[in-house]
C-alpha cells in the first residue's frame, strides 16, 4: 500500500533550489548586522551594505503620486486593470526618452514593469534551459541564481555553479570582461556594474554586441544604474551601439534614479529585431509579451503617474539633484576608504565602491572586521562571485550624516 491513494507519488519541490549554494546575498548580511545588534545593544550600525535609497522623493514625483490617488476617487478617471505591457502614455515616454540619445524603438517594444530585479529574474523564463548562461564575475546574484533556479547549471561546485561561464572581472582588466572564448548563448552585463561600479564603454559593448550577432547569442543588459553616467563620452543604453537592437534586450528601473526602490516600477525592451537560433525577427518580443500577460497584471496605476512625472523635463531635473547628492556620497567614501589606505574603485560613474580588503583578508572576515570594529555594514566581494573574493562593496546610498560618519569610523576605530 503506497502512501497516497495512487501509490507512492506526492507533490515534488523544484530541486534546483537546492543547488543554490546559500541564501540570498542581502537577508544574509541583514541577519549578521541583527546578531551584531543583538549583541551590542545602543551601538549605532552604520548602513552601507544594500543599495537602498535613503531621500525623499522630488516634488514632481510626489505631486503626480498623489494626483494618481485623487484620480482613484473620482468615477470619471478611475481605472482598474490596466494593460500588462504598460500606461501607453509611459511608454511612449519610454521611447522618447531613448530618442533624447539617438535609439529608435517602437511602443511595443517597451515593457513597463514593477522593477529591474523581477525582469531579470523573470526574462530567462523565455529562453530554452540548454542555454549556456555567461556571466560577469562578480555580478548582481539574481542572474546566476535565477539560472540555477531554472535549470540550466549542474551542481554548485564551491563558489560557481558547473555549467555557467564566469567572465572575469578584474584589475587586469578593467573589470569588464573579454568576450567569451567559447560559444554562449545568453550574456548578462550590468552597466554601470553593481557591484565593480566599472561601466562599459562603447568600444568594449560594441565586442559584445558582435559576438552576440555572430552567435546569435543574446545579451540581457541591466542598466539600472545609467542615471548615475555623468560621462557623455559613456553609454547610457546598449542601443547606443549599432546592431544591439538584433541581439539585446535592456532592463530598467526607477529605484535608483527617482528613488522608487520602495515604490517599485522598472521596465524592460524587448526589441522585435532580435533573432535567435529559433526563433525571427518578432518571436522574442512576443515570447515576452506572452510571458507578461500571462503573469504579470501590469505596473500599479499610481505609481506609473509618479513614472510619467520622472520622465518629464522637469522630473529629471529634480532627479539629478538626489543622483548628484548621492554621487557627492560617493566621493567622501571613496577619499575616505583612500586617506586610510585602501585601494579602491568605481564610485565616478556609478554609485558603489568596490575595495580590496587588507592583509588578504577574506571578504567575508573583512565584513565581520568592519562591522565589529568600525560598526558599518557593506557587503562582502566573494558574494558576487569567486572574483569578488578579496574585496567588499559600499553603497553611496545613504544620508549624509551616516555617510560622514560611517567613514570617520572607519578611520578611527578600523585596525588595518
Ligand atoms: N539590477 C541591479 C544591477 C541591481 O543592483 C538592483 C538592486 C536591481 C536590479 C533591482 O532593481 P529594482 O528595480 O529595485 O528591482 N540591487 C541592490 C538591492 C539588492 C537586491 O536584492 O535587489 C543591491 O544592493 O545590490
Amino acid at each position: 500500500m503506497g502512501a497516497t491513494l495512487f501509490g507512492d507519488w506526492m507533490a515534488r519541490i523544484n530541486k534546483n533550489y537546492d543547488k543554490l549554494s546559500a541564501g540570498y546575498l542581502f537577508p544574509e548580511i541583514a541577519k549578521r548586522t541583527k546578531a551584531f545588534v543583538e549583541k551590542n545593544p545602543g551601538v549605532e550600525v552604520l548602513r552601507l551594505g544594500i543599495g537602498n535609497t535613503t531621500e525623499p522623493l522630488t516634488p514632481a514625483v510626489i505631486n503626480a503620486l498623489h494626483f494618481g490617488v485623487d484620480k482613484l476617487a473620482d468615477v470619471r478617471t478611475y481605472t482598474g486593470y490596466g494593460d500588462e505591457q504598460g500606461d501607453s502614455r509611459l511608454r511612449k515616454m519610454i521611447v522618447d526618452f531613448y530618442a533624447k540619445r539617438g535609439v529608435s524603438l517602437e511602443v511595443d517594444e517597451v515593457f513597463v514593469s514593477d522593477g529591474a530585479k523581477p525582469d531579470s529574474a523573470n526574462i530567462q523564463s523565455i529562453f530554452g534551459t540548454d542555454n549556456i548562461v555567461a556571466v560577469q564575475d562578480p555580478a548582481y546574484p539574481v542572474y546566476v541564481d535565477t539560472n540555477v533556479i531554472g535549470g540550466r547549471t549542474g551542481t554548485a561546485n564551491g563558489s560557481t555553479y558547473e555549467g555557467i561561464v564566469y567572465m572575469r572581472c578584474d584589475e587586469s582588466n578593467g573589470f569588464f570582461p573579454d568576450v567569451p572564448k567559447q560559444k554562449v548563448d545568453l550574456i548578462y552585463l550590468c552597466s554601470p556594474n553593481n557591484p565593480t561600479g566599472a561601466v562599459a564603454t562603447k568600444d568594449q559593448l560594441k565586442g559584445f554586441v558582435d559576438y552576440a550577432r555572430a552567435n546569435k547569442a543574446v545579451i540581457i543588459f541591466d542598466s539600472a544604474y545609467y542615471s548615475f553616467i555623468s560621462d557623455p563620452s559613456l553609454p547610457r543604453s546598449i542601443y547606443e551601439i549599432p546592431g544591439a537592437k538584433e541581439c539585446a534586450i535592456e532592463i530598467n528601473s526607477f529605484s535608483k534614479s527617482t528613488g522608487f526602490t520602495g515604490v517599485r516600477l522598472g521596465w524592460s525592451i524587448v526589441p522585435k529585431a532580435i533573432v535567435t537560433e529559433d526563433a525571427p525577427t518578432g518571436r522574442v518580443n512576443a515570447l515576452w509579451n506572452r510571458r507578461q500577460t500571462t503573469m504579470f497584471n501590469g505596473a500599479s496605476n499610481i505609481v506609473q503617474e509618479g513614472g510619467l512625472a520622472a520622465l518629464s523635463p522637469g522630473g529629471l531635473i529634480e532627479n539629478q539633484k538626489i543622483i548628484d547628492y548621492y554621487m557627492e556620497n560617493a566621493r567622501i567614501i571613496r577619499d575616505g576608504l583612500k586617506a586610510k589606505g585602501f585601494t579602491v574603485y568605481g564610485g565616478t560613474n556609478a554609485p558603489y565602491l568596490w575595495v580590496k580588503t587588507k592583509n588578504g583578508m577574506s571578504s567575508w572576515d573583512f565584513f565581520d572586521k568592519i562591522l565589529n570594529e568600525a560598526h558599518v555594514v557593506t557587503t562582502p566581494g566573494s558574494g558576487f562571485g569567486p572574483a569578488g573574493e578579496g574585496y567588499f562593496r559600499v553603497s553611496a546610498f545613504g544620508h549624509r550624516e551616516n555617510v560622514v560618519k560611517a567613514v570617520d569610523s572607519i578611520r578611527v576605530n578600523l585596525k588595518v
